[in-house]
């Protein structure tokens, strides 16, 4: 799965890519991360894959970080949707990134890039629902712009 996601990035057939992305990351964040009930057998199956393979979500977050922010990238609505689902996986693995993503830019325009990831969350809430996909699309359009300003 990890080759073929890569495949796929790097043939920036991205936009099914990114679906299918989206659609395991909301699988594993709707019946795993917030589930109530035991998880279905699918999930389960799934849940073990992703423990045998533990850096595979934060890869494809990383990569995807890594496009809006430092590429032209044509499609962020597309990108925007599995890097939501993805940071509502693991605050722990978004907060990680925001670190490593801050310190590989320059210490005098940290301070300001910190508060770029700030607001990017403002007012973003813990769920997959179309409301709050949006929500997050819009900021995330502001926040490339913030980000990449000199
Ligand atoms: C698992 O997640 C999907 C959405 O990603 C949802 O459609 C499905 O109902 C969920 N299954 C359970 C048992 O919650
Ligand atoms: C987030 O949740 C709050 C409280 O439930 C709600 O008022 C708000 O509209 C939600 N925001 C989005 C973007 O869905
Ligand atoms: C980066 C950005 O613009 N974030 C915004 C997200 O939306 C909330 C609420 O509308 C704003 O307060 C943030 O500034």
């Amino acid at each position: 799965m990890w080759f073929y996601i890569h495949f796929c990035m790097a043939k920036f057939t991205f936009i099914q890519c990114a679906s299918a992305v989206d659609n395991l990351a909301a699988f594993y964040f709707n019946n795993i991360t917030i589930a109530e009930s035991p998880p279905p057998q699918a999930a389960l199956n799934l849940a073990r894959h992703i423990v045998e393979c533990p850096n595979l979500f934060p890869e494809i977050l990383k990569t995807l970080f890594e496009i809006v922010l430092f590429e032209d990238c044509g499609n962020q609505w597309s990108l925007s949707r599995p890097m939501l689902s993805l940071i509502l996986i693991s605050e722990q693995v978004f907060s990680d990134l925001k670190a490593q993503i801050l310190a590989s830019q320059p210490v005098d325009q940290q301070q300001r890039l910190a508060v770029c990831f700030d607001k990017l969350m403002a007012d973003v809430n813990r769920s997959l629902d179309s409301r709050n996909r949006d929500k997050f699309t819009q900021n995330l359009t502001i926040f490339r712009h913030d980000f990449r300003v000199k």
